[in-house]
């Protein structure tokens, strides 16, 4: 059943001063809770004309934000009708409708110029209602090094009325396509990585969103309880379902459905990622997965189940805060990152706990903008908003891509040598560690070295498990030696340092030889212990720097006896 379009009327859109879990769940009672952080302090809650009494009877201090949130939705309705007629309006200008949705998908699907096997339109399978739940699997057909890449999903718009994330999903799946052999960082992100963005998870809400200005709040999916819709996807998922955080009542905004996976939204996408086996681990190849809601700008990791700490909480942290960095940095706007239990609030069945703590995938849920929904509602910014919305985002997914195609990080634990003794070998300490999940294939790891600019050779490193000592071996005088390290990992994927090497490397250099010729312990004189040094190592072969190896040609030769006599008692200068 539709509401009347005019449902809304008179409907106040209030913010409630809220200091005690009690007022909170009173709150709850009266009206829809509208805040993405309800919590202490300032909530927004939509009140229905017959609850405001109520309201008023409570005690709980408010401000009246919107009279009338019919005519907040209507508004809104007329400034994105206006920013779709502009004359160069995009995709990301605007709001736009489930089946713009699916067209611009399509579009995506045959971009011109891009093989085949590059952007795949898939189905994940149908909604409650029968629509297909779309996505876009991109992927080049060029892995590097041809291993089996990570894989990182993009889900958006679990939630019906949050416009802007399924946007901004759209955002990063046009970015991929339009920007592969156009913009080099995407072309490796592309090469590097398999994409798979699925905009619009819960397309039967998001149509319901826009039937009329009454339905534009709409949160769950479709579901029908029987006298309510809709169930919370994002309370859906198998990890920790039914925990604290969501609702088992069905007319709840958080309700959790009546199992885990209950509904095919959340199901399918599971079934989608169960799929992707991986050949280097027995759990599927999934390694990242960004959840896109709005709104209040956060940046959150798993847990959301709890305010206790998750496994890997460091490493969470730390790509927490370079993914904030990377999103204010595009426009100067502010995010606030943390583990979403800790930072928003607790909920049960979200999509990243099951992501992260079954898959073992690193999983986030981004809260975009605007930061609040101070005057509106918060979930129809203006329309410019969108473009920038989505541009911040995609800074953030990128920060994530670029790390899951890590395997192994080599370290230098004492500096790279950039001077080296004559006919002395030089350790160098590096250390090698695996990331995320791979392994290192041991003994594949080795020193690449060339002398002079030739042919390079290879010499295994010593140590290990973790920490290892490359040996640069010997060399003549007035030589340089070029050198870079390597290592395999479980899936064949080759890391070196410099990461670009052959192309970069590290250099050294000996000392420049002795100026003159049979001055065979370089001390710029040549005295009879030369004469002696160079008799005694006569035919030496290929041991650098030997003394007596006056014309540095890897062997004492009779020229060198020559030379050494010739040149007696002379004293060299430059
Ligand atoms: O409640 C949600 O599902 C998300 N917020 S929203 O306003 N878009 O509905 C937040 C989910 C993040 N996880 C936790 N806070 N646990
Ligand atoms: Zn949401």
């Amino acid at each position: 059943m539709i509401p009347r379009e005019d449902t809304l009327r008179d409907w106040n859109l209030v913010e409630v001063e809220i200091g005690s879990v009690r007022e909170l769940l009173a709150v709850g009672q009266l009206g829809e809770l509208m805040a993405c952080q309800p919590g202490p302090g300032p909530n927004l809650v939509l009140i229905a004309p017959d609850a405001r009494a109520a309201l008023d009877a409570s005690g709980l201090r408010y401000r009246v934000v919107a009279q009338d949130m019919l005519s907040v939705a209507r508004e809104e309705r007329r400034l994105n009708d206006e920013a779709r007629a502009q004359r160069d309006a995009t995709f990301f200008t605007a709001y736009r409708t489930l089946d713009e949705f699916t067209a611009h998908l399509s579009m995506l699907d045959v971009y011109p110029g891009l093989p085949d096997e590059q952007v795949t339109l898939f189905s994940i399978g149908n909604s409650i209602e029968g629509r297909p739940i779309l996505g876009l699997r991109i992927a080049s057909p060029n892995p590097p090094q041809d291993v089996q890449r990570p894989v990182f999903l993009i889900t958006a718009n679990q939630h019906a009325r949050e416009w802007v994330a399924g946007a901004s999903g759209m955002y990063v799946a046009d970015r991929l396509v339009t920007g592969y052999g156009v913009d080099p960082a995407i072309t490796a992100l592309v090469d590097g990585v398999e994409f798979y963005v699925i905009p619009i998870v819960n397309p039967d809400g998001y149509y319901h969103t826009w039937i009329n200005s009454s339905t534009r709040y709409w949160r769950k999916n479709r579901r029908n309880n029987g006298t309510s819709f809709g169930v919370d996807l994002n309370r859906n998922w198998a990890f920790a379902w039914g925990g604290p955080g969501s609702s088992g009542s069905p007319t709840s905004d958080t309700y959790r459905g009546t199992a885990a996976f209950s509904e095919p939204e959340t199901a399918q996408i599971r079934d989608l990622i169960l799929g992707v086996p991986s050949v280097s681990s027995p759990l599927p190849n999934l390694k990242a997965h960004v959840d896109l809601h709005t709104f209040s700008q956060l940046v959150l990791s798993p847990w959301g189940y709890t305010t206790s700490a998750s496994p890997r909480a460091s490493e969470l942290a730390g790509l927490t805060s370079s993914m904030v960095a990377a999103v204010e940095a595009k426009h100067g706007s502010n995010y606030t990152g943390g583990p979403a239990g800790a930072t928003l609030y607790i909920a049960s069945g979200v999509a990243p706990d099951w992501s992260f703590g079954t898959v073992g995938a690193l999983s986030w849920t981004f809260e975009l903008r605007p930061q609040s929904g101070a005057s509106v509602s918060g979930f129809s910014p203006a329309p410019s908003t969108i473009l920038l919305s989505a541009e911040e985002a995609f800074e953030g997914i990128r920060v994530l891509a670029e790390h899951v195609q890590v395997r192994m990080r080599i370290g230098t634990v004492s500096p790279a040598p950039d001077s080296l003794a004559s006919g002395l070998p030089a350790d160098w300490s590096i250390a090698i560690a695996p990331e995320n999940g791979y392994a290192l294939d041991a003994g594949s790891e080795a020193l690449f070295y060339r002398l002079n600019g030739g042919e390079w050779s290879q010499a295994p490193l010593t140590g290990g498990p973790s920490q290892f000592i490359a040996t640069i071996p010997a060399q003549f005088c007035s030589s340089s030696v070029d050198f870079f390290v390597e290592a395999r990992a479980s899936d064949g994927f080759v890391t070196r340092l410099p990461a670009n090497a052959p192309i970069e490397f590290f250099s050294a250099a000996t000392p420049p030889c002795p100026f003159c010729l049979g001055d065979a312990d370089g001390d710029q004189a040549v005295e009879f212990r030369d004469i002696i040094s160079t008799l005694s190592n006569w035919g030496s072969v290929g041991e650098p720097g030997i003394a007596g190896d006056s014309n540095h040609d890897g062997i004492v030769g009779f020229e060198d006896i020559l030379a050494a006599l010739q040149n007696w008692g002379a004293l060299c200068s430059r």
